[in-house]
């Protein structure tokens, strides 16, 4: 038997654009993810310019926001960060719960990969864990995704 075609992306930016919607809520955490993002782009090749930056309130908002970047024509993909912190209330549930639904239905709707950058935990420490400058940070992982998922879609075609 033969062997399958495989299809898939490099993790390279190349000439591709890129938007980022940052929530400010968890601030100490999320511009930790904002970091490594940004850092990850330069290193796999991209151009300051051809990044952007949203910021909105807190992960509820994130969705909307992705939505509109995402339909604009303008971005290869968008990234969604953000921190949702448990707390113990009922209150996680449906920010994060809404935030992740919001977030694939806009990548659906749109076609534009939508990247879920959010971090769902439950304790500060976890967080920190995740947000970490070092190998690891979550912004930078969401990074490396968007430019697979944005040479993937761009090789499977219209
Ligand atoms: N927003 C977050 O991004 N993280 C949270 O942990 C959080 N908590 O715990 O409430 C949070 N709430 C704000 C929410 O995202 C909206 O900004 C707000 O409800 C206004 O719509």
């Amino acid at each position: 038997m033969s062997a399958p075609r495989v299809v898939e992306g490099e993790v390279a930016a190349g000439s591709r654009k890129v938007a980022i919607v940052a929530a400010r809520f968890n601030d100490f955490i999320v511009s930790s993810l904002l970091k490594g993002a940004t850092s990850a782009w330069l290193q796999r090749g991209g151009a300051a310019a051809d990044l952007l930056v949203a910021r909105v309130p807190g992960a509820f908002e994130l969705p909307v926001a992705a939505r509109k970047l995402a339909a604009c024509g303008r971005y290869d993909a968008v990234i969604a960060l953000g921190c949702v912190i448990r707390g113990g209330t009922p209150h996680f549930e449906y920010v994060a719960g809404e935030c992740a639904r919001g977030l694939q239905q806009a990548g659906l709707e749109t076609g534009v990969p939508v990247i879920f950058g959010v971090l769902t935990v439950d304790t500060v420490e976890q967080a920190i864990e995740r947000a970490a400058v070092s190998a690891g940070n979550k912004g930078g992982e969401a990074m490396e995704a968007a430019l697979e998922m944005a040479a993937l879609m761009a090789r499977l075609g219209p």
